[in-house]
């Protein structure tokens, strides 16, 4: 991504020419994308304003015109905010907003699609992450690939083995950074799994162009495969599991093929291991109906980790001495529960029903907002919840869906109070991920206890995620308007393509909601990570558009593949 001299003199020149052209309004801020036709329309416009209109891209009709009926004050920014809503107007096509005395908007769409290729570019985004391979993608006319990468992957020196390779291959990179994690893999592959349970029929729609394309497997799954089969080579033969694969110290900022400094296996985790088992569990789930040796596989290796860890109550830290790369410490009991959670699912083992009540019955709050690599609760909460077996205790599934509505109505009301409707109220360290997880709980919600609005604050995270926010851009690499372009991502800053690779959610305001910047070191709010990406990519699935026929080319080969 190496700054040109010519691409130089070309921003210069458009800065010299933007005050001629129709330029956007950095006040109009919306979902760059657009909007699905049967949902709430709203722009947020952070300057007094009292009209405005909507009007056709191609012939500047106007089709739509409104006052703003509803201001907000928004703390986080310390911004009023106009509300425009226009949901009225469903027709699909390409328009823009003007709002008198204001601007206009950039273009955006009515469209019924509109997120078919946003997903795919996500997804793809989990493509070019994989380590031990060669990857290849193309995107807006750039071609962005690296060469095999980590082939050595790893060293045994720190689980006493000794200066001797083991095969520690495959896997994705866990974010700007190259190495691999186990806690992280566990919240990335289990959201990506239970967008799986849920939305399959949506996602089998949309071909990845994967080179397993061709197999009998959905591409989806096939893209998780690459991931677990790094995971059962992490499996030492009692059921522990090494906590992550990893160099000593981070990296430069070269292609990872460059990377060629030893990376080693460290020492086990209870928590790594407890995920393990759960990620392991919900891969004989979801691969049992298209490779049925490989499920078995995966459950035998979920059970003896599983097993290990019921014979080892205590938590056991991974001693990671030595490395200054990601830690992902957790307690844990919360990975436990998910273990036992996605062991009963996958088993309907009795055993593994009372370990998860017996452990369920101790917490106060069977589900929580805030969600991730540090507390998976909620993954086993909705796994218990969602599904068909009898024998459940009646008190802890009554107390589960009463939690989950609870914190529904919570996250609804986040939305409203937000003049940007983010449905989350916290800036931390990824915390664009956390938005995007917000839609974990609330599709699932509408699921249990069907309600438009869970949908539409679903939209409203993605909406506030691609565009509706105080910078007025994209959050996510290569997707929507004005996305990021100096992501904290080693290939984006070490090949020559001056795009950043396409498909990434960068991790957001830190420590508030002014705090974002797209500045390459800023690790803390513009990094790229796998954890966040997941939800980003449950958001998006929940909203693909099977029967369309406005799909991109290669997405519509897919389809009828
Ligand atoms: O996402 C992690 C965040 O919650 C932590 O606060 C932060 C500091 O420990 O680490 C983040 O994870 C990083 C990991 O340690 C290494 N790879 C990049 C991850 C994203 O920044
Ligand atoms: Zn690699």
């Amino acid at each position: 991504m190496r700054l040109t001299r010519i691409a130089l003199y070309c921003s210069l020149f458009a800065a010299i020419l933007a005050p001629f052209a129709q330029s956007a309004d950095s006040d109009i801020r919306m979902n760059t994308l657009g909007f699905l036709p049967d949902q709430v329309k709203e722009a947020s416009i952070a300057v007094p304003c009292d009209r405005f209109s909507i009007h056709r891209a191609d012939d500047d009709a106007m089709v739509f015109e409104g006052d703003i009926q509803n201001s907000v004050y928004n703390a986080d920014t310390a911004e009023t905010i106009a509300l425009a809503n226009f949901s009225e107007l469903r027709d699909a096509g390409r328009y823009y907003l003007k709002a008198e005395g204001v601007g206009r908007s950039a273009e955006f769409a009515i469209d019924p699609a509109l997120y078919n290729q946003p997903y795919y570019t996500v997804m793809r985004g989990m493509y070019l992450w994989r380590c031990g391979t060669a990857v290849s993608g193309e995107h807006d006319g750039h071609t962005y690939a690296h060469q095999a990468c980590h082939v050595n992957d790893a060293y045994l020196d720190y689980v006493d083995g000794g200066h001797v390779l083991q095969d520690g291959t495959q896997g994705w990179h866990d974010a700007g950074d190259y190495n691999k994690y186990v806690v992280n893999a566990g919240v990335t592959v289990g959201t990506m799994l239970d967008a799986w349970f849920l939305f399959g029929p949506r996602i089998s729609q949309i071909g990845l162009d994967l080179p397993e394309s061709d197999n009998n497997i959905p591409d989806f799954l096939d893209e998780i495969r690459w991931e677990i089969d790094w995971l059962l080579k992490m499996q030492m033969d009692d059921g522990r599991v090494y906590h992550k694969v990893s160099t000593r110290a981070f990296g430069g900022f070269i292609l990872p093929e460059r990377e060629t400094t030893p990376r080693y296996f460290t020492p086990w985790s209870s928590a790594a291991t407890a995920d393990f088992a759960a990620m392991t569990a919900m891969a004989a789930r979801a691969f049992q109906p298209y490779d049925d040796a490989y499920a078995v596989r995966c459950l035998n290796a979920a059970k003896l980790s599983y097993n290990y860890l019921a014979e080892h109550p205590q938590n056991v830290n991974a001693d990671l001495d030595g490395f200054s790369t990601g830690a992902y410490q957790t307690n844990d009991s919360d990975d436990r529960l998910w273990a036992a959670a996605e062991l009963w699912r996958a088993t309907g083992d009795d055993a593994y029903l009372q370990d998860f009540e017996q452990r369920a019955r101790s917490i106060n709050n069977k589900l929580d907002v805030d969600w991730g690599w540090g507390n998976v609760k909620n993954l086993a909460a909705y796994s218990y919840l969602l599904s068909d077996a009898s024998g459940r205790d009646d008190a802890i599934l009554n107390d589960v869906k009463n939690d989950l509505i609870r914190i529904a109505g919570q996250i609804v009301k986040t939305r409203d109070g937000h003049g940007y409707r983010r449905p989350f109220a916290n800036y931390y360290w990824g915390c664009n991920g956390t938005v995007a997880s917000q839609t974990v709980t609330l599709q699932i919600a509408n699921l249990i206890s069907p309600n438009d609005e869970y949908r539409q604050t679903a939209l409203d995270a993605i909406g506030h995620l691609v565009g509706r926010n105080y910078y007025g851009r994209s959050f996510i690499t290569g997707v929507g308007g004005n996305p990021p372009m100096n992501p904290h991502d080693r290939r984006s800053g070490g090949d020559t393509v001056r795009e950043p690779w396409p498909g990434y959610l960068v991790g957001g305001g830190w420590p508030g909601a002014k705090d974002w910047l797209d500045r390459q070191e800023s690790y803390q709010t513009n990094e790229i990570a796998i954890n966040w990406n997941a939800p980003m990519i449950f958001a998006l699935a929940g909203f693909i558009e099977p029967e369309s026929s406005s799909l991109p080319g290669s997405l519509q080969k897919a389809m009828t593949r």
